[in-house]
């Protein structure tokens, strides 16, 4: 019987991506060169997630002249930095671990001698150049416990690579090409959206694929979920308070709602996607602008509610609307099940 036979077509995320070009007869495969290289760069963090308990109890990789090791978030950073410049479809980088936004220099945005060929073969168009926003490993302050932490990434188009400027980066969430993140937990998954829905791989380990395994995920119209850091209630805003306070002791009959918050917004995030419910990251007292970063966290994860049938909501306005001013804002967020942010906006809009 087909279901329990092995199965045998698989559905990598290569495969994936260019079945998926293959609706734009203009595109060249730019994206999918790029995506690789991303993937490229999971797999490492994946692969150096899993050694790290060891490596710190028997010292692996090297240790010998006393030189330390290097953090995982300084080692996962320059790996794809690395993986992403070598793409050479990249023109703008900007990452959580860099206070600058790193321009790519022009001979690498595409001028490699195998693109010329490839140029050559297909057309005089110009090759597509791109910006990927990252945070490479987010939630790494629950490595040292094994707690499961991410990737996460959002990938813009570039105008004019002849001509880059910080102005390509610091664009509306709604410009986003692309966006997705990488789970390092009990198994890896990558969940990815070219702006046509979400899709879910798991890395196969014995392969080295991400393989197709949550097809096309729809988050459920409401959640049974709330996940916020209660620690920070006493200096919450009254529509946050309030909000939290109804997922408590709902006045309508409705059943209260648990509450599960890990810590590593990515592995909340995913839960959400996946089971429904709200994540929280509200503004307060002390952090006006709440803590998670506008271009590399709120952006890419806005992108991918939205694309799953969810919503992502500032306090203000729809999270995509945004327009960043600095490459390394924060915004609050509020994301996750479509009614659940209905009540959370309708809340915001009778305190104004
Ligand atoms: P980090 O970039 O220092 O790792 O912080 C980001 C993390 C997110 O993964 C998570 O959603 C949030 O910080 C949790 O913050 P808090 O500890 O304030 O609840
Ligand atoms: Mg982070």
């Amino acid at each position: 019987h087909a279901a329990e036979a092995q199965r045998t077509d698989l559905m990598t995320i290569t495969r994936h991506v260019l079945n998926e070009q293959g609706r734009h007869p203009e595109s060249r495969g730019d994206f999918t060169i790029l995506l690789s290289h991303i993937v490229l760069g999971c797999k490492f963090v994946a692969s150096a997630v899993n050694k790290a308990g060891l490596a710190k109890l028997i010292g692996l990789a090297g240790d010998t002249n006393g030189e330390e090791q290097k953090k995982l978030d300084v080692l996962s950073n320059e790996v794809f930095v690395k993986a992403l410049v070598s793409s050479g479809r990249t023109c703008v980088l900007v990452s959580e671990e860099n206070e600058e936004a790193i321009i790519v220099d022009a001979p690498l945005r595409g001028n490699h001698e195998f693109d010329k060929i490839m140029v050559t073969v297909s057309s005089h168009q110009k090759l597509h150049g791109y910006c990927v926003c990252f945070d490479p490993l987010d939630g790494s302050s629950n490595i040292d416990c094994g707690v499961s932490i991410g990737t996460i990434f959002g990938i813009y188009m570039i105008k004019d690579k002849d001509n880059v400027t910080l102005d390509d980066v610091l664009q509306p969430g709604t410009d986003m090409l692309a966006a997705g993140y990488c789970m390092y937990g009990s198994s890896c998954t990558l969940v990815l959206s070219t702006g046509n829905g979400v899709n879910g791989f798991t890395l196969d380990p014995s392969l080295g694929e991400f393989i197709l395994t949550h097809p096309n995920i729809k988050i459920p119209n409401i959640g049974k979920i709330y996940s916020v850091n209660e620690g920070n209630a006493k200096n919450w805003d009254a529509p946050t308070a309030k909000f939290v306070e109804k997922c408590k002791f709902p006045q309508d009959g409705s059943p209260s709602k648990s509450l599960r918050y890990i810590g590593s917004m990515v592995a909340d995030v995913h839960r959400t996607l996946l089971y429904g419910g709200i994540f929280l990251y509200p503004a307060d007292q002390k952090s006006p602008n709440g803590k998670l970063r506008v271009l590399y966290e709120v952006f890419p994860m806005s992108f991918l509610m939205e694309q799953a049938g969810g919503q992502a909501f500032t306090g203000k306005q729809r999270a995509l609307e945004l327009v960043p001013r600095k490459i390394h804002d924060r915004s609050p967020i509020f994301l996750g099940s479509y009614d659940d942010v209905e009540d959370i906006k309708a809340l915001y809009a009778s305190e104004s």
